[in-house]
């Protein structure tokens, strides 16, 4: 790590050690675990959405590798299914052996307020330009983009990827994951929602009556996907982020129309602009609640001027889909390890464990564990955890359990809430929270008055605090006996 960067945060804990720093170097320690499966032949049409969604679905998945697509030259590869099983580790830079609540604490102390940045660094070339396409020799659908869901409205592009603005009143350089469907072979939409920082720079321009210069990177570092898709603070380059967490500046090049930095090593780079009131329909595309909410709609276009690839290029796919999803899986990471803060910072004590659920995606279950300290507590770290910052937005049910429940684990958490809670005195509902129009479960006469909110049920599935000593006994082992038991007939398992 280079002198005089200061560490904010993080003591005590492991630095990220990630042994990558673009998308092939990450492939090639995937394989070193053994978890990547190449598949030839699948359609852009169907089969490769087909595929993701089944290995999307499962925790432990291998990431797949597509190729020779129908139609495509052998080496346009799609990559899917980056962020499961022991890669979730080793793409964050952490041991295999932490466990899921171990590694969201050990990530969060590299992406908070205060975190350690170290800015980008320009370079002169790279392998993203090994391949310049311009002016006729345009064309985005020399790339084999799958259609991912059956009802998609067209190709996208973009969603493993990441979309580079800048502030037209600053120099703050935004990285943001805002999907990208194809028009045609010079245009694409861009859909970003209101207040992203992508649309903040967007509006400005428009107001301006200006084109926005854009660039949008698909096949980058992963560590800089999963970053452009987090709610980092304005101002803040999230180039910058990932090299604080790398101890390294990420290497970009400027683009020859925009003056836009994307990485040296990326795979594509489409550069271009987005035209002040020009717009196409676009989606409707399976979101992440599992549903098509947001429907057909007239959307800005960017018109592509160049396009740069590196020989044989790897588009990234993240398609979000019924959870659970490979984001939910990312965003369960981070968000747990914040509202486990955000409850240590409302004043409540002995909180042992947080966990978002991936099944909600990390927003519409909670499972938080304690160890009661008091009549009341359960309830208190259960409101709070339901209004707090993190917990408030687009959230629906809260399990609170006993410091012997594993939080992560759903089947743990669920249990404890079939046996330890009483219907009719365990939950609390709280009316009129704080929601969004994507809840899929919102009327549509409260939609139509802009009516957002919803209600929260806190579960109290402690053992009742007053007669906790005679709770009956769980007949699991105990921990000693179940380390014991691993170490002599833990093979049985293999
Ligand atoms: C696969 C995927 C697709 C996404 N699609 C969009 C999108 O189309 N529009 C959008 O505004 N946000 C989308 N998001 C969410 C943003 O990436 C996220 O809110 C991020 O914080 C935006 O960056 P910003 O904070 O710099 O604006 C998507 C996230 C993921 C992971
Ligand atoms: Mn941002």
């Amino acid at each position: 790590m280079p002198e005089g960067v200061q560490i904010a945060s993080g003591e005590g804990l492991a630095r990220p050690n990630m042994a990558y720093t673009d998308l092939r170097e990450w492939l090639v320690e995937a394989e070193k675990l053994g978890e990547v499966e190449n598949v030839t032949g699948a359609s852009w049409e169907r089969e490769i959405g087909m595929a993701s969604e089944l290995v999307l679905r499962d925790d432990d998945a291998p990431c797949v590798v597509f190729d020779e697509v129908p139609g495509y030259p052998k080496g346009y590869r799609v990559l899917t299914n980056f962020f499961g099983g022991r890669r979730r580790n080793m793409t964050l830079g952490f041991s295999p052996d932490l466990t899921k609540l171990e590694l969201a604490d050990s990530h969060r102390a590299y992406q908070v307020e205060g975190m350690p940045t170290i800015p980008y660094e320009v370079v002169e070339d790279g392998p993203v330009f090994e391949n310049v396409l311009e002016g006729n020799d345009v064309d985005i659908t020399k790339f084999p983009t799958p259609v991912w869901h059956e009802h998609d409205g067209g190709r996208y592009f973009g969603t493993g990827s990441f979309d580079v603005t800048k502030d037209p009143d600053s120099d703050w350089i935004n990285v943001g994951c805002y999907r990208v469907m194809v028009q045609n072979e010079k245009e694409v939409n861009i859909y970003m929602s209101p207040g992203k920082h992508g649309r903040i720079h967007r509006d400005k321009f428009e107001e301006r009556g200006e084109r926005m210069p854009i660039v949008v990177v698909a096949g980058g570092d992963p560590m800089i996907f999963l970053s452009a898709c987090s709610e980092l603070p304005p101002g803040v380059c999230e180039y910058d982020v990932v090299g604080g967490m790398r101890g390294e500046a990420v290497k970009v090049v400027k683009g020859k129309h925009t003056g836009l930095p994307f990485p040296a090593n990326a795979e594509i780079v489409l550069e271009g602009f987005i035209e002040p009131g020009k717009k196409l329909l676009e989606g409707p595309f399976g979101e992440w609640t599992g549903y098509y909410a947001s429907d057909t709609r007239e959307e800005p276009v960017m018109t592509i001027e160049a396009i740069y690839h590196r020989n044989d290029p790897i588009i990234l796919g993240c398609p979000p889909q019924k959870p659970p999803d490979e984001i939910g899986r990312y965003r369960a990471v981070t968000r747990s390890a914040l509202l486990k803060e955000n409850i240590k910072n409302a004043g409540v004590p002995d909180v042992t464990g947080v966990w978002a659920h991936e099944v909600g995606s990390a927003r519409l279950l909670l499972g938080v564990a304690i160890k009661q300290r008091y009549p009341g507590h359960a309830r208190q770290v259960g409101h709070v955890a339901s209004q707090c910052h993190v917990g408030a937005y687009a959230g629906k049910y809260v399990i609170v359990v006993d410091d012997d429940i594993d939080v992560s684990s759903l089947e743990d958490l669920t249990w404890a809430m079939l046996t330890r809670s009483e219907p009719s005195e365990s939950i609390d509902i709280i009316p009129e929270t704080w929601s969004t129009p994507l809840d899929p479960r919102l009327s549509p006469e409260d939609k139509a008055k802009g009516k957002f909110t919803n209600s929260r049920a806190v579960i109290d599935a402690c053992r009742p605090y007053h007669w906790r000593d005679e709770f009956p006994l769980v007949n699991s082992m105990s921990p000693e006996l179940e380390k014991e038991a691993r170490e002599k007939f833990g093979y049985l398992l293999n």
